[in-house]
């Protein structure tokens, strides 16, 4: 999800961990490639300076403190900068109620209009939608249609087409919802026809939370956007969107941040689950390649993996059964890449997209395979013989290769899981002590 911006400073962050030695010059090297990194994501010239000469003092001009190395400190003063540009952790939208959508056209409004429901109806709330685009021909179908993927109420009104009216009647047809959620209409600029519209509907709703959608593309340009609609429409966050597949997510999120406004989820892709509550501290240690694991444990707990099954597995005494039933909740939980970069120390090795990819076929074709398993097959794969290879091959119209390849595979990881020594091990090792010194509870 994190193009230039976060390969760049997993590289940066895994030369300062592999590098013989750290010293004067290294430091030196480490800031010179922060700053191509920063000023290649789009984050403004001032701000770069400032970043680079603030951890240039720190780390080169004041005592390292006792019980850090110079490598160890030069990694927490990045870590901590980087935090602060990309804002504070927001507080969460519990106990709101009103929330308006804004932005211009395009940018994202009514995906996250989806994704917020998504997200509030993951919390056990009952949220509801109202159309207020009457500007764009096909706004209402769009609403329409992502209420029933979520089964959801929609309120529109096709016949008087009138935002004004609509939003009022849903506020008492809603009243006994947790959470209305109001999507209004784009333009292309923020010009006296939509500030004007906002302005009335904004009398009308009482919003308790007005959202601004910016897409993470337009990099810093995003600061004066967030600054024209600050001033219009009264907002009190920002949504940034796309952060998939652009190298200037890192300029859009530092100067959101610069305008105050405080930005509270990020969307990184076009389903409705590629949707994330912002954090910067995990954000930022997910960026320099130390992984997230809240985030990945929370979006385990999404997709249900169950907590003896990732047991089972840690240990290395896992069944077939459990390999499928990871394989499953793995799709859930989203695309390999993604998962992997929120794994401590993994994302810092960087493996290759097409690699990923090809694992993730080959994880369908395993699934595929094990269903074509008797029971006892998948508890003990130990009795899978030839024959029964190449039955199983035969049932589920693989190849007696994919069979003999999924068996390598799981003796494999259940090689690896053993020699870890499980969850446990996980945990011991060096890695915890560098998270702790970064205040990460592992
Ligand atoms: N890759 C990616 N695409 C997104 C994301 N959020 C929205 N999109 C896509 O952006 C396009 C526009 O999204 P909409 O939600 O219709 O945008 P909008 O702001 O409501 O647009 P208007 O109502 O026309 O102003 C769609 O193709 C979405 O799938 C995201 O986080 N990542
Ligand atoms: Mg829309």
């Amino acid at each position: 999800m994190l193009e230039g911006f976060g390969k760049g400073f997993a590289n940066l962050v895994k030369k300062l961990v592999t590098g013989t030695t750290v010293d004067k010059t290294a430091v030196e090297e480490v800031l010179k490639d922060m700053k191509r990194i920063l000023m290649e994501s789009d984050v403004n010239i001032q701000l770069t300076d400032k970043i680079i000469e603030e951890i240039n003092k720190k780390c080169l001009k004041e005592d390292v403190p006792s019980g850090l190395t110079l490598r160890e400190h030069v990694l927490k003063v990045i870590y901590e900068e980087l935090v602060k540009m990309l804002g504070e952790k927001p507080a969460e939208l519990l106990g709101k109620k009103r929330l308006m959508v804004v932005g211009l056209f395009g940018s994202g409004k009514t995906t996250t209009v989806g994704k917020l429901a998504r997200y509030f109806m993951k919390q056990g709330l009952k949220p509801a939608l109202v159309g207020l685009d009457y500007y764009r021909p096909a706004a209402t179908q769009q609403i329409q249609q992502l209420g029933k993927q979520l089964g959801v109420s929609v309120y529109v009104d096709e016949k008087s087409r009138d935002p004004y009216t609509v939003a009022q009647t849903a506020l008492t047809k809603y009243a006994n919802y947790d959470i209305i959620i109001f999507d209004t209409s784009g333009r292309n600029a923020l010009d006296k026809d939509l500030a004007e519209e906002l302005k009335r509907l904004s009398e009308i709703v009482k919003p308790d939370e007005v959202l601004l959608v910016l897409p993470a593309d337009l990099g810093k340009i995003v600061e004066k956007q967030a600054e024209e609609f600050h001033k219009l429409a009264g907002v009190t966050g920002v949504i940034i969107t796309k952060m998939d597949g652009t190298a200037k997510a890192g300029g859009a999120l530092a100067a959101a941040n610069v305008t105050g406004a405080k930005v509270k989820f990020i969307g990184t892709g076009e389903k409705l689950e590629d949707f994330e509550l912002y954090n910067p501290g995990r954000f930022v240690s997910r960026l320099l390649g130390l992984g997230d694991l809240e985030t990945l444990l929370e979006k385990a707990k999404e997709a249900d993996i169950k907590k003896e099954s990732v047991e089972r597995i840690a240990e290395g005494k896992f069944t077939l059964q459990d390999f499928m039933e990871q394989i499953e909740s793995l799709n859930k939980m989203g695309p390999l890449q993604q998962i992997m970069g929120m794994i401590p120390g993994v994302g810092m090795m960087k493996i290759p997209e097409d690699m990923l990819k090809k694992q993730e076929e080959k994880m369908k074709t395993y699934k595929v395979v094990i269903q074509s398993m008797r029971k006892d097959e998948r508890e003990n794969p130990d009795i899978i013989s030839a024959a029964r290879i190449a039955r199983i091959a035969k049932g589920s119209g693989k190849t007696e290769n994919d069979v003999r390849d999924l068996l390598s595979q799981y003796n494999q990881t259940k090689k690896v899981m053993r020699s870890l020594g499980g969850m446990k091990g996980l945990q011991r090792g060096e890695f915890k002590k560098l998270s702790q010194q970064f205040g990460f509870k592992l």
